[in-house]
Parts: C-alpha cells; sequence; structure tokens
C-alpha cells in the first residue's frame, strides 16, 4: 500500500524544468575544423592597402571589452596574448585611455586588415566613466591614440590628441556594445539610457552595430559545464532577448562569448564563438566601407 502511494508520488510529480532546449536555436558548428573554416575566412579577408576596418568597443566598466580583444587576439594567434590589460577590480574603469590594437598576421609587420578601438567603460554618474559625447568623437574620428578620458569634461578641439581632420581609416566602422551576460538585469537605468545614446548616434552615422554577451560561463552553469550549450541555455537567451529589447539591437546582431580570462591555452569551442562575432563584425564592416 505504502509502496503504490510512493510510486504514484514518484510519478504524478513533474520532473524539473530543464535549463536547457533539447536543440541548438542558432545554428553553429562545433569541432577543430569547423573553427579553422572560420579562421580561413578571416586570413583571407583582405582590405585594399591604404584601408582599415576600425572596430570600437563600448560598455559598463568591466564588462569584458579589453578581454574581448585579448580573446580576439589569441584565437588569432593560437595562444593566450594579453595585450589589452583588463582588471580584476572593476569598480572604476580600469582602460582610461583610447587606444587601438593591431593584430599581427603571417609574421612580423604583417597585421589584419581591422584594428580594435579599446575605451573606458560606460559607468553610473554624470562624471564617471567615458561620456556619451566622448565616444560620438572616437566614432567621427577626431580622437587620436593615447587620449585620456576626462568623465568630467568631453575632448576640447585644442587637445594635442583631437584630430581635426580624419581620415576614412581614423574613422569607426562598426560600433560594438560589451555586456556581461551575468548582468543584464542589473544595469542601471542611467548606463542603459548613455548606450541607447550610443546606439542612436552610431545609427544617425549610418554605422553597423553588434553586441557581444560576455562571461556566459559565469552566468550559466550548463555553459561553463560546456560550452556547446551557449546555444541551448534558455537563460542566456532571455539575456539576449533582453539586450535587445533593452538596447534596441536585433537578437541576429548579438553574439553570446566566453572570453579568455584564466586559461593558460586556447580552445578550438571558446574559439568558435569568438570567430562567429569576429566574421559578422568584418562583414558588416565591409558592406559598410564599401556603401562609402
Ligand atoms: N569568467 C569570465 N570572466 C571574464 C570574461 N570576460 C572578462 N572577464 C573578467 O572580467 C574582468 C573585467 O574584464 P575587462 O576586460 O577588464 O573589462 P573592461 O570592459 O575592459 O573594463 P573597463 O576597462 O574597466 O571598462 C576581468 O577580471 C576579466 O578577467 C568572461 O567571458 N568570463
Ligand atoms: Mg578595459
Amino acid at each position: 500500500m505504502a509502496m503504490a502511494w510512493i510510486r504514484s508520488l514518484v510519478i504524478s510529480t513533474p520532473p524539473p524544468p530543464s535549463p536547457t532546449l533539447p536543440e541548438q536555436w542558432r545554428d553553429i558548428q562545433w569541432g577543430k575544423d569547423y573553427k579553422e573554416k572560420d579562421l580561413q575566412f578571416v586570413k583571407d579577408y583582405h582590405l585594399n592597402d591604404d584601408e582599415q576596418l576600425r572596430v570600437l568597443l563600448y560598455g559598463p566598466t568591466g564588462s569584458g571589452k579589453s578581454s574581448f580583444f585579448n580573446s580576439v587576439d589569441s584565437a588569432l594567434q593560437g595562444r593566450i596574448t594579453g595585450r589589452a590589460l583588463p582588471d580584476a577590480i572593476y569598480e572604476e574603469s580600469f582602460t582610461t585611455k583610447y587606444r587601438t590594437f593591431k593584430i599581427q598576421n603571417r609574421g612580423p609587420g604583417t597585421f589584419y586588415p581591422f584594428v580594435f578601438t579599446d575605451i573606458m567603460g560606460i559607468a553610473q554618474g554624470t562624471n564617471k566613466g567615458v561620456g556619451v559625447e566622448d565616444i560620438k568623437q572616437a566614432m567621427m574620428g577626431h580622437i587620436r591614440d593615447g587620449y585620456n578620458f576626462n568623465p568630467v569634461c568631453k575632448i576640447s578641439v585644442d587637445d594635442n590628441n583631437y584630430n581635426k581632420t580624419p581620415t576614412l581609416n581614423d574613422r569607426v566602422h562598426v560600433v560594438v556594445c560589451v555586456i556581461a551576460a551575468d548582468t543584464v538585469n542589473i544595469l542601471s537605468a542611467e548606463s542603459v539610457r548613455k548606450m541607447r545614446e550610443v546606439r542612436l548616434a552610431a545609427r544617425d552615422m549610418g554605422i553597423p552595430q553588434l553586441a557581444i554577451l560576455t562571461k556566459i560561463d559565469e552566468a550559466c552553469p550548463e555553459v561553463k559545464r560546456d560550452i556547446k550549450n551557449v546555444y541551448k541555455s534558455k537563460y542566456l537567451k532571455q539575456q539576449m532577448e533582453n539586450v535587445s529589447v533593452g538596447l534596441g539591437i536585433p537578437v541576429y546582431c548579438i553574439f553570446p562569448v566566453k572570453n579568455y580570462h584564466s586559461e593558460i591555452a586556447t580552445d578550438d569551442d571558446t574559439d568558435t564563438l569568438i570567430l562567429s562575432a569576429l566574421r559578422q563584425m568584418i562583414n558588416f564592416g565591409k558592406d559598410f566601407l564599401e556603401s562609402m
């Protein structure tokens, strides 16, 4: 009698909802061969000798902008690199300068035709973090490498690092919003407002945009266990939809990545997500350059 009761209890108790979907909702293939194909696409990408594609990374303080550049660099070099210094304590923006990074291709002195511009993070508070006006100036190519952002006032036209006559190469061709997946729901209204402002300014300048969702390993245990669960995780899908609604960036322009942060060697599947985001940046940037 007691056994039957227990059995009926077991049968009638529904299983806990699964945190993952049975199938990936975005088509992506894993493994070394597919990673190599993506890598080849990037290696084959070329522009005219005098052209370069500039990708600007912006987003909240500590979201993983510098780490994303390092991760792209690592994926392309096949080893962990650390040129853009990331920070472990991120109450204040660790990056304070406007810095452009080239990535070496094939051998010394040869570079990929795209560069990354890493800037100070957006922060809550009027006089904290990079100002939206400075990001707009950066998009137009008015800021020179090495400029030290001042959260209190925007760059002055008299500043030594103010470029009065930017060329097409100085301008930004792709704008990337970098957000940590585990902070999407707790971003301050002010940070969201600043990021929306940047998005609208980029739209008005016709600059293509996409978003990177970092720290997917910290945000979802299933992804920490196996990165290949990224497009099965219900939580991450929800976070991508939240970013889309909050910032007005379509879901097809949002890419989840795990940055290299404590690893001592690169990994094919981690590279795959980084390269898939990079491919889209390249495609968008190419379209934009062609339209100029
Ligand atoms: N687990 C994990 N940690 C990450 C990831 N990306 C970045 N981090 C860590 O997050 C911290 C902040 O990263 P940064 O790259 O300095 O962030 P940032 O956006 O450049 O920050 P600011 O320059 O201060 O605006 C560092 O300790 C990184 O190691 C990720 O994908 N997963
Ligand atoms: Mg940084």
